[in-house]
């Protein structure tokens, strides 16, 4: 059964002067609800990934993240850590989460891989070509599964060499990263060179912009893309990457991400 990743983003709300304890207490009761909805993994960050993000000092991050994942353990929950650093992955782990989610594969920091490694976590590579500001100078593609597929061997081997089993990993082909628009439609059309190099195969559409457009065009333009209507899209995606043969997706929406997983695996029988 494919599995969901419910999004926990414990960045600071600038609406709420209640401070750090307030914004950790929201993030583990945000995490508990995704939970009850049917999340099997809990994905926390403290550091936007985002196309355009800011960079965030990682002891900063650590302060975000750290109480989070300590309570969300204490509950019983598997929690992933969403980081690009080693010293943020290396004090998740102790803190209690059993992945290191790194959407760049392990490319941003060269400490990474030993890290993990040492941490005896899962290790979840994403596809990537640099940070946000230089993203989509980076996307140019002649097959784009294709050669997503190629990059994500070349992480698994970097992986292998640091002593990071095969078994371990968890590639994900970075949907929005260093892909323009259509060219994420090519990688979740060609999954099949994604899904044939081995590891468990993780998804993250949710809310991105590549759905955005194609219902904006839908309606003409004529309607405000709502977030709402972003959960519907990435429901229905998540639904066909399931059908597809990937391992989990990463979603905000878990609840209606599980409505439409159970649609479709009844359609199965
Ligand atoms: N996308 C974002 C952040 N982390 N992790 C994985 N494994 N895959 C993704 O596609 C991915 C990710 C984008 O940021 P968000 O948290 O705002 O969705």
């Amino acid at each position: 059964m494919t599995g969901i990743w419910g999004i926990v983003n414990v960045t600071p709300d600038s609406f709420s002067d209640g401070g750090r304890y307030l914004d950790a207490d929201r993030a583990v009761a945000h995490g508990l609800r995704l939970r009850a909805d049917g999340a099997t993994v809990l994905d926390v960050g403290g550091e936007s990934t985002r196309p355009g993000a800011e960079r965030v000092d990682p002891a900063e991050e650590q302060r975000r993240v750290l109480p989070v994942i300590e309570e969300l353990t204490a509950a019983g929950v598997p929690v992933s850590i969403d980081t690009l650093n080693a010293s943020t992955a290396a004090a998740a782990v102790r803190a209690g989460a059993r992945i290191v989610n790194d959407v760049s594969g392990g490319l941003a920091d060269p400490e990474m891989r030993a890290a993990v490694a040492a941490s005896g976590a899962d290790f979840a590579i994403g596809h990537w070509r640099g940070f946000s500001a230089d993203m989509y100078a980076n996307a140019e593609y002649r097959r784009v599964a294709r050669e997503v597929a190629g990059e994500l061997q070349e992480r698994i081997g970097e992986a292998a060499a640091a002593g990071i089993a095969p078994s371990r990993l968890i590639v994900d082909p970075g949907i929005g990263f260093a892909k323009a628009g259509s060219q994420n439609w090519d990688v979740l059309r060609g999954l099949d060179e994604i899904l044939a190099l081995g590891p468990r195969v993780l998804i993250g559409t949710s809310r991105k912009r590549f759905l955005a457009d194609v219902l904006s065009a839908a309606d003409h333009g004529d309607h405000a893309v709502s977030v709402e209507r972003r959960d519907l899209a990435t429901a229905v995606t998540s639904a066909l990457a399931a059908q597809a043969g990937v391992w989990a997706v990463r979603v905000h929406d878990v609840a209606a991400t599980r409505d439409a997983l159970a649609i479709a695996r009844a359609w199965h029988g």
